[in-house]
């Protein structure tokens, strides 16, 4: 299913009227006018095929119907996105969970719905059915050498994949780790997992970067090998110059100051980028912004002042994407809010009156830095990220349009109301 351009542009003129007020009134109080619209209409956020299904939790899936059944039917699903929000550029892939039969085919219906292909995600946390040995006991870290070579064969598959697509990312993560306490040899299992690391980063193209998640636990309850960002750093600092940590939102202990993170990462050159999502206890996977959008606010700000002191392009020099799966929503509409949430943030952080900013720290004026952030956190930028929408083609409201032009109804008729994604 494509949708078609006049249809968003007949949605678009009953809401123009409304739209231009709204948009004339905050541009008039933005300095940078320019710039913040030039830079939102260049950002892009990739989407990971596992969101498009819904997701499950150990207790149960709930199918909303008209998932896509293959590969296509995701693109598609894709497309339909970035039709609507016109951000939404980018495919992640997860193999095995969606071997391309056909590379070429594959990257030209991508190509079709204006989309190219982001990082590849390996999957060493499931046992395959043609699998020799098992991942019980992790991949990349496990005592047993032969584990660890498929593993890595694994990984190296995953990247000739990626290079017939156009991709030029992996991001690995691992659900290596242990359950219990003297399970393991930390060690050596940190020594096993860099010696794999390292055959995995020798088979990468020199323009390849190697994206290295952390998580801080789960699926392994006493100790993850890769889980913080400190272990993650080491990894990628003595593999080289193409590793980098990735930050996924929900990976944190509670109340771990991100924004620290991804300042102290940027600073070293470290940081791939992120996988955004909201969690309120652990690895929640929310649409991003539903739970702590100020945070999520925080981490722009140190992100565009980073980007700017190392003079780094924002839309291409980090990865962006979204990692979230939950239960109840339909996933269209659920990406559809976390790419606004996520340009709403960078809007708002590109807002920040940096000069103003810098004062209050050489002065030690705490409360004018917040209120500095304040007021760039509590402008309303809708109508800015709306304005840089309809500009790029896409809708207005692109929740409402989605509905109004039954596109989950068409969907089901199409596919079926007991369709499965394939993924988690
Ligand atoms: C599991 O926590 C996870 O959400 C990781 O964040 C990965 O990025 C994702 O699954 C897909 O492998
Ligand atoms: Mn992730
Ligand atoms: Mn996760």
């Amino acid at each position: 299913m494509q949708l078609e351009k006049y249809k968003i542009d007949e949605a678009n003129q009953q809401k123009a009227a409304a739209h231009q007020r709204k948009f004339d009134y905050v541009a008039g109080e933005v300095a940078n006018l320019d710039d913040v619209m030039e830079k939102l209409a260049a950002f892009n956020i990739a989407i990971p095929s596992w969101a498009l299904g819904t997701g499950g939790t150990r207790f149960g899936r709930f199918s909303g119907g008209g998932e896509p059944r293959s590969l296509e039917e995701k693109i598609e699903d894709i497309g339909v996105l970035h039709a609507l929000n016109r951000s939404s550029g980018a495919i992640s892939l997860h193999i095995p969970w969606d071997i391309p039969k056909d590379a070429k085919a594959i990257k030209a219906l991508a190509a079709q719905h204006g989309l190219r292909f982001d990082a590849m995600n390996s999957n060493t946390f499931q046992d395959q059915s043609n699998q020799a040995h098992s991942y019980k006991f992790g991949s990349l870290q496990h005592v047993d050498k032969a584990v660890r070579k498929q593993a890595v064969e694994h990984n190296i598959e995953v990247i000739k994949q990626g290079i017939e697509l156009g991709s030029n990312a992996l991001t690995v993560w691992l659900a290596d780790g242990s359950c219990f306490p003297g399970q393991l040899n930390f060690r050596k299992a940190f020594e096993n997992t860099y010696e794999s690391l390292e055959e995995i980063y020798a088979a990468m193209p020199d323009d390849w970067k190697m994206y290295l998640e952390y998580k801080c636990y789960e699926p392994n309850f006493y100790s993850t090998t890769v889980a913080d960002w400190g272990q993650s750093y080491m990894y990628v600092n003595k593999l080289g110059p193409k590793a980098y940590t990735l930050v996924d939102l929900g990976h944190h202990l509670p109340n771990a100051n991100i924004e620290q993170i991804v300042s102290l990462l940027m600073m070293e050159g470290k940081l791939a980028g992120f996988h955004f999502n909201d969690s309120k206890y652990g690895d929640d996977d929310l649409t991003v912004g539903s739970i702590n959008p100020y945070q999520l606010f925080l981490i722009f700000n140190e992100l565009v002042e980073g980007m700017d002191a190392r003079g780094m392009n924002h839309a291409n020099d980090l990865g962006w994407m979204i990692d979230a799966s939950h239960n109840v929503k339909d996933p269209i509409e659920d990406l559809l809010q976390s790419v606004e949430a996520i340009k709403i943030a960078y809007a708002q952080a590109l807002l920040v009156d940096k000069k103003k900013l810098v004062e209050a720290q050489l002065n030690n004026d705490a409360a004018l830095a917040q209120e500095v952030l304040q007021q760039a956190y509590r402008t309303d930028v809708r109508p800015l990220v709306a304005e840089s929408r309809l500009r790029a083609g896409g809708a207005l409201d692109p929740i409402g349009v989605f509905r109004s032009l039954q596109v989950r109804g068409n969907l089901i008729k199409e596919r079926g109301e007991k369709t499965v994604a394939t993924g988690l």
